[in-house]
Parts: C-alpha cells; structure tokens; sequence
C-alpha cells in the first residue's frame, strides 16, 4: 500500500529462448497443449512466490460499483490518487484494454510470531510486519520482471506487471483467478497461507486458462471487526480508511483528529490487529523470503531514538526499507503520538525537544505527547495512560 502512482512496467514480445512461436491472440488449445499454466507455475514457485494463478479478464465484475461507492462516501480519505485514476482502476481492461488474462502472485510474509506482541512495551515502537524488512514493491516488482521476461520469451506477447502501485484492484483479481478470498477485513486470504500474503499481477495478451474463483470462508466469524481498535469497518467486508491506523500512519500527511492519537498506541507504522486475529492463520507458515525478514532495528526500536531522527538519520535508517516512502516528519509525527502514549514521564524530554522543531506537524505532535503524558504523571506514579479504544459499532464522526 503506497500513494505512488507510478505506472506499471511494460515488456514487449522479443526472440530469447527456444519455444516455438505463439504470437498474442493465438488459439487457447495450443497453449493448452504445451501446459503454458503448469510451466508459468512452475516458474513462479522457482522465483520466490507461493501461489500462481490464472484469472481471464474479459467478464465485468462487482468490485467495480464497491469501488465507486467507496469514493462516493469518500472513505478513501486524502489518498486523491485513488479517485483520480477511478476510472483505470474499475476494471483491469479500462486500464488495459488488449489484456486478456491475468497471472496473479502471492508472497507469503507471515511473522513467525504474534506481531501484536510489540504493543506490550510502550517505551518501543511497534512497525508492521509488512513493514520490518526490505520494500515488497521493490522485491515483487523485480521477481515480476523475471517472470515476465521469461514468459515473453516462451510464448510472444505483451506484458505488463504491478505490485500495489498502479490503478489494478489486485484483491478482487485475486479472489477472482482463485487465490483466496476477500476476508470481512478486506483483505485476500487463503485457505492454504492465511492472509499474510503481499499480491502481484502479470497482465499479458495470452489467453489463458482461467483457475476457478475462490468462494468465502469467513463464515460466522467475526473476529477481525471486533480487533480493530478503531471501529474502521462499517460493515464486513467494508472498510473505512480514514479511521484505519495504517492509513493515518503512512498516508495521511496532517495532524490527525484528537479521537485516534491516543487509540493509535505504540504503532507507528501501519497496523497489524485485523490481520493477526484471523483465524485462518494457524496455516500460514513464516515466510521463506529473506529479504522480507525483520531487520534487527525495526523489531522493537525505541521511541527516544526514533523521535530525534533527523532527515539524513531517518534516510540512513530506512534505505530500502517501505517506511522511507512517509519522509521524516510523517514519521516522527507518529512517534510523537507514541511517545504521548507512553505513560513514561522520562520521555516527556524528548517531547519538549520537538516543540521547536521546523516541521508544523510534528510541534502539533509533540505539543500534543508533552499534554498527554502530563495527564498520565496526574494519575499517579504506575497508572497507564487511558485506554482509548472504539467499540465495533460505537463511531464517532470520521476525519474528513
Ligand atoms: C488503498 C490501499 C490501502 C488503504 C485502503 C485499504 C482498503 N481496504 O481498501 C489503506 C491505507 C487503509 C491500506 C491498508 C492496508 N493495506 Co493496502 N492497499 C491499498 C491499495 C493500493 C488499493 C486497495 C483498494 O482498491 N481499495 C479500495 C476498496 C474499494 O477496495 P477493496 O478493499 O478491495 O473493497 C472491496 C470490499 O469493500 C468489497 N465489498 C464492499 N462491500 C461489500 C459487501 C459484500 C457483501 C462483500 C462480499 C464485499 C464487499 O468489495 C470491494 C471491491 O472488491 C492496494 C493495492 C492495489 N492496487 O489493489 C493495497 C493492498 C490492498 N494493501 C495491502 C496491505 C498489505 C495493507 C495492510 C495490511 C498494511 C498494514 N499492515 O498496515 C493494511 C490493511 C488494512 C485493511 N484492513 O484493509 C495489500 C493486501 C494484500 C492482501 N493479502 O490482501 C495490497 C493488495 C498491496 C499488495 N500488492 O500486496 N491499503
Ligand atoms: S489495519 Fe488496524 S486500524 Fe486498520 S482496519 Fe485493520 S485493525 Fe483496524
Ligand atoms: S478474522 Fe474471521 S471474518 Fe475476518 S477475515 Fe479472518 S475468517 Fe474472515
């Protein structure tokens, strides 16, 4: 997830390998012959994916009318970009008409431990699993390449690749070519690998064989809506980004609303609580792929350091890694209200260093933390800052 809207990249047909010719719009049942599905698989695992599967996309499908009353109820926030291009993003062919099917990638990411276990110490900070490694887009876009470049080869046609970045709803094509299903929480989950799973997608002018959609397995549960510390999902299966915390931490630029700094805790980078409550997880595996591995810094790194970042400290500390895309002072903003979230008056200094730092949104912060745990040292030595939490179904006005 990123507001980079960089645009896909394109490989053209070109004469490497040894296959026989099978240009663009050529019949199914040649492909068929040669197992061109089997062999994309097979490649796929090879390159460092766990799940390869094929969607046609020539049928219309719903995702197209949710995405316009996503919009229309404004729940994408400040994330523009994603109104700007709605007209690409409703369907893979309004972005690509000549795109006949989709080959759709999964990457297992899964922690080898309950992420929500970082919230325990409040003097750390906690980062996303998605987030404590090298940058997926970087890693996936280049494996995408790969298999791209490969296919080409194999059977000439035209490709293009996206990981998260460009207008491609990638969840539903991924329900829709059989990788798992769009949980109550949005997210796509799989029967086989739970829902840590990064997506990427081939689009290609082959005409391939389509694997079955997957169907819904959520059943009665419900326990991804009753995690979430914010009451960001309306309704199943719907969410409302501007009370979601991996939203306010990485794309929303401004201060945030009063309601949602102290609910936020110790995260301060994206969230993990909907995703680790699913059910579904206790047959992920930990993911194999080491450049995803948590770094040793980004594990349970401490809210005193991280709050006297400056530009070129924070730069040197996040190369390669997502959390470089939010900048410096996005970043210590979240600190900031981490900080205030503490409990610990020794922190309350570092709040105060900030109050005169060059960015508007990180004084607003630390003015804010400084407040905060001014009001925890009232409550007495030992006490913890008031548990600020939403209730499912309790909504207080959104942030506009
Ligand atoms: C915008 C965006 C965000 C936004 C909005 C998230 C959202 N749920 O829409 C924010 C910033 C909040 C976000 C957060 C995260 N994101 Co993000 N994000 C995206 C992005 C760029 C677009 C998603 C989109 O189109 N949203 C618009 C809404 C309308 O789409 P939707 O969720 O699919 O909506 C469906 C449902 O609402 C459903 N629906 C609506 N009503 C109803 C009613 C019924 C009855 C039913 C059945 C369904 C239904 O239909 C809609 C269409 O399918 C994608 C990449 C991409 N290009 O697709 C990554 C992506 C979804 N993000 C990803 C990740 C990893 C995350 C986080 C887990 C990161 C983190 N740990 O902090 C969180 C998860 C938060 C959450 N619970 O969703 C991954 C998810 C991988 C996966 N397995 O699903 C993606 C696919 C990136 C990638 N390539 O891997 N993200
Ligand atoms: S990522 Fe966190 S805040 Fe966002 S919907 Fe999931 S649990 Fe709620
Ligand atoms: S927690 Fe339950 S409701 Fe939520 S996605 Fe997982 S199975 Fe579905």
């Amino acid at each position: 997830m990123t507001t980079s809207t960089s645009e896909p990249s394109v490989l053209t047909p070109h004469s490497e390998g040894c296959e026989p010719a099978t240009r663009a719009g050529a019949a199914r049942p040649s492909l068929a012959k040669r197992g061109a599905e089997a062999r994309i698989r097979e490649r796929a695992l090879e390159l460092g994916f766990d799940l390869c599967r094929f969607a046609d996309l020539t049928a219309p499908w719903p995702a197209s009318a949710r995405l316009a009353e996503f919009i229309a109820a404004e729940r994408h926030g400040s994330m523009g970009w994603m109104a700007e291009t709605a007209e690409r993003r409703v369907h893979p062919k309004a972005m690509w008409g000549e795109a006949r099917s989709a080959v759709v990638l999964g990457m297992n990411y899964g922690p080898d431990h309950d992420p929500r276990e970082a919230q325990t110490d409040l003097g750390r900070g906690a980062v996303s699993v998605y987030a404590q490694g090298d940058d997926y887009h970087e890693l996936i876009k280049g494996r995408l390449k790969q298999l791209a470049g490969w296919l080409v080869a194999r059977f000439p046609s035209e490709v293009k690749v996206f990981v998260d970045t460009a207008p491609l709803m990638e969840k539903p094509l991924a329900q829709r070519a059989g990788l798992g299903w769009q949980g109550k929480h949005t997210n796509l989950l799989s029967r086989t690998h739970g829902n840590w799973l990064f997506l990427g997608s081939i689009l290609t002018t082959l005409e391939l064989q389509p694997d079955p959609p997957e169907t819904d397995h959520c059943g009665s549960c419900r326990a991804c809506l009753d995690a979430c510390p914010t009451a960001a999902f309306p309704a199943p299966y719907q969410l409302d980004a501007r009370r979601c915390l991996s939203y306010l931490t990485i794309e929303h630029a401004g201060p945030w609303p009063e309601e949602f700094r102290a609910a936020v805790g110790n995260r301060i980078y994206g969230c993990d609580d909907c995703l680790a409550a699913c059910p579904w997880n206790k047959f992920a595996q930990a993911g194999r792929e080491l450049r995803l591995q948590a770094r040793e810094a980004l594990k349970r790194p401490r809210l005193a350091e991280l709050a006297r970042l400056d530009d070129a400290a924070f730069r040197a500390l996040f190369t390669k890694s997502p959390v470089k895309r939010i900048g410096r002072d996005r970043f210590v903003r979240n600190v900031l209200y981490a900080v205030g979230n503490s409990g610990d008056p020794a922190l309350a200094a570092v709040a105060a260093e900030r109050l005169e730092d060059a960015s508007e949104v990180v004084r607003d912060a630390a003015g804010w933390a400084l407040a905060r745990l001014e009001l925890t040292r009232e409550a007495g030595e030992g006490a913890t800052p008031p548990a600020e939490r939403f209730p499912a179904g309790a909504r207080p006005a959104a942030p506009s």
